[in-house]
């Protein structure tokens, strides 16, 4: 173990004992929710985990170490912080410890610092991936190199089509990792259930994501898998409404010229303000509807 991770108390005992443990990212919680529902739904998302059976490991970067497992505090801390926190992909992490800082852990760094921890699976709301345009920007989530080449279950709820899916979907196929549908042959885009995109795989039960997972990790491929599991029904919005939020937030940002790390940020708070508080509803209940499933995943990989 390096010296930069802190475990805490709670989940280094479930680890040495071999009990489902699931990491939770922290951007989500900074820069992805207003204050103070990002803290509400953390500290909901966790005992969502914990009431499936499963250890909540919320993962950040604070005053320089790699947390695996926030206290409450801590959280509250990320969420009122908001915005103030730097948001953290891979090339962030060097500088941010030297420098004794906090970081908000996107997808790629919750992924590291959970395969650091021995924590192999981790829920969140959507990933990064190919932008639309990407063709010129160049613009693609480190996430996707992240599932690449570190050993962890990513269970999401797709990605939405601020990005490129088709291209995503390509990357990913390029890059080895497994796409996966939980219950349905159609990649899910996080605030509806259609894409109009398949996914590698359709799979149905808890059991058979963790046995996949585990003939993976048992035959050393490396890189994790991308589990994509659909808003509930009640929950999704009408495509028309949110497709024309997107197109009109990348309208803006092009125009305005956003680019690198605030291109994610800018076009979510974006399509977040144009649909005012009904994507946040959605949001949240995606995110506890993935919470679910992945402690029944770890509980199924801890057997
Ligand atoms: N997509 C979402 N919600 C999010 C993010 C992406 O629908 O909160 C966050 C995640 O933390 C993800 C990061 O890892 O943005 C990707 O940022 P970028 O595109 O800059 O790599
Ligand atoms: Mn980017």
């Amino acid at each position: 173990m390096n010296k930069y991770l802190s475990i805490s108390p709670e989940v280094q005992e479930a680890l040495r004992e071999g009990k489902p443990v699931v990491a939770l990212e922290s951007t989500i919680i900074s820069h992805g929710m207003p204050y103070p529902q990002n803290v509400e739904t953390a500290l909901r998302v966790e005992q969502t985990i914990r009431d499936n059976g499963a250890v909540p490991a919320t993962i950040a970067i604070i005053g320089g170490k790699l947390k695996a497992g926030c206290t409450p505090e801590e959280i509250e801390y990320l969420g009122h912080k908001g915005q103030a926190v730097t948001k953290a992909s891979r090339r962030d992490l060097p500088v941010l410890i030297a420098r004794g800082a906090d970081g908000a852990t996107t997808v790629t760094t919750t992924m590291i610092i959970a395969a650091m921890a021995g924590i192999r699976v981790f829920a969140t709301g959507g990933i990064g991936g190919v932008h639309r345009g990407a063709e010129t920007t160049m613009d693609i989530s480190a996430d996707l190199e992240e599932l690449a080449q570190t050993p962890v279950m990513v269970i999401c709820a797709g990605a939405k089509s601020i990005l490129d899916l088709g291209l995503t979907l390509e990357y990913l196929e390029t890059k080895g990792v497994p796409v996966i549908g939980y219950g349905t042959e159609e990649l899910p885009a996080f605030y509806t259930r259609q894409s109009g995109f398949k996914v590698d795989y359709r799979i149905d039960t808890p059991q058979e994501l963790a046995a996949a997972f585990r003939a993976k990790l048992d035959m050393g491929l490396q890189g994790g898998m991308l589990v994509t599991n659909p808003i509930p029904e009640e929950y999704s919005m009408p495509p028309e409404i949110i497709n024309r939020a997107i197109d009109e937030a990348i309208k803006e940002a092009n125009q305005l010229g956003i680019r690198g790390k605030q291109t994610t940020p800018f076009l979510l708070a974006k399509v977040k303000e144009l649909t005012s508080g009904d994507s946040l509803a959605s949001n949240i209940q995606l995110v506890l509807n993935n919470a679910r499933l992945a402690a029944l995943t770890a509980a199924e990989l801890a057997k």
